[in-house]
């Protein structure tokens, strides 16, 4: 596969060339305060309703009681302890927002290869790489029957990380499948995949998620619109946006079947989603993710600005692409399944921390504890 032309995509719609469109913003430099200032401001409203000018005397006028310029020095300290701002808020503010990505998207050198200088621009470009054959057809024979296996085992279904479609019984995803499959755990240490997400990443990398997504024919549904990003730094407390995702075809990937659609070039924006994180929220979102997608106006706003690029493509070819890109799938109704396996590779200078908008972390097989670099 290397060296292999990259697949043309379809592009649905690009929007209108210079068509005025909102750039993203800074992140607030404090969403705290900011709601502080909104609650202050609220406070005043409703003390004038009542009739009154302001709400309590200047401060100025008056001479603090000890308990209250207690008060007072606790606040300064709780102030000072707060943690450093957050470059990718989402899920705390009331309004959804577009914010300016933090991180570069190819963090090595053309220098170090596998791919050349032209390939990186353009997986800086657009978030993205498709190759139209990576596989052999004899590994992909072995796949394929792997898929079989897997999802015809009772005893796999009642474990915790496989997931069944919404209305059927049959699977949707199976994960931390390179810890089930002896198949596919010589499939994430392969060269022709950590090679390449090395040199993206610029540093050795782990191992943060992997998955099979069946998109069984007639009954596969949707994956609405997200960036993985989102959920990864919410949930499983992924501080940047340093990992990438390798997505290998074990079918057919037609534009009938529920394939692929990125948006082109919108992993430069951060989309800070409304709604806070429930408790245990994997166990529904694996299932159809709701929290932690973006608005409707934003992803207007997106797709105007980039088109929706349809990855098909022949089984055995790949999709590499960056853990902010706004993506998604149909489902399928189609009698043909559209089978990929996805391996998610972080830095191991990207290692996760507690979550930025969670309670606690999700379980293991959805965001990796175990840092240990791929050799
Ligand atoms: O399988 C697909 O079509 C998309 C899946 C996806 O985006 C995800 O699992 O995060
Ligand atoms: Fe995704």
């Amino acid at each position: 596969m290397r060296g292999a032309a990259a697949a043309a995509p379809r592009t649905l719609g690009t929007g209108t060339p210079g068509a005025p469109v909102p750039a993203p913003r800074e992140p607030a430099a404090a969403p705290r305060a900011a709601a502080r200032e909104r609650r202050t401001a609220k406070g005043r409203k409703s003390a004038q309703k009542r009739g009154r000018t302001t709400a309590r005397p200047p401060d100025a006028a008056r001479t603090p009681k000890r308990s209250e310029s207690l008060r007072g020095m606790a606040m300064t300290a709780l102030t000072i302890q707060q943690p450093t701002m957050d470059d990718y808020p989402t899920r705390k503010d009331q309004a959804p927002a577009l914010l300016y990505r933090k991180d570069p998207t190819v963090w090595g050198e053309a220098a170090s290869g596998p791919m050349d200088a032209a390939t990186l621009d353009s997986y800086d470009a657009k978030g993205y790489l498709q190759f139209e054959s990576l596989i052999t057809r004899d590994e992909l024979e072995s796949f394929r029957a792997e898929l079989t296996r897997l999802s015809s085992d009772d005893e796999l279904k009642k474990d915790e990380r496989v997931v069944v479609e919404r209305a059927s019984d049959e699977v949707r995803s199976v994960f931390e499948v390179h810890k089930i499959s002896p198949v596919f755990a010589d499939l994430v240490r392969d060269p022709r995949l950590v090679d390449r997400a090395r040199q993206i990443l610029g540093s050795d990398v782990y191992i943060h998620q992997s998955r099979v997504n069946y998109k069984p024919g007639f009954s596969g549904t949707d994956f609405f619109w997200h960036s993985d990003f989102e959920t990864w730094h919410a949930e499983d407390g992924m501080p940047r946006m340093r990992a990438v995702s390798i997505s290998i075809a074990l079918t057919d990937n037609y534009e009938h079947n529920g394939s692929l659609m990125i948006m082109p070039g919108s992993h430069k924006t951060f989309v800070s989603c409304v709604g806070e994180t429930p408790d245990d929220h994997y166990r529904a979102s694996l299932k159809k993710q709701e929290i932690g997608t973006p608005d409707q106006s934003s992803l207007s706003i997106l797709a105007d600005q980039h088109g929706i690029d349809v990855l098909t493509g022949p089984a055995g070819g790949a999709v590499m692409f960056d853990s902010n890109c706004m993506h998604g799938s149909n489902g399928n109704i189609t009698p043909f399944p559209r089978s990929n396996v996805f391996i998610v590779y972080n830095s191991v200078e990207n290692t996760c921390e507690a979550p930025f908008a969670a309670s606690k972390p999700r379980p293991y097989f959805l965001g990796a504890q175990d840092f240990t670099p791929v050799k």
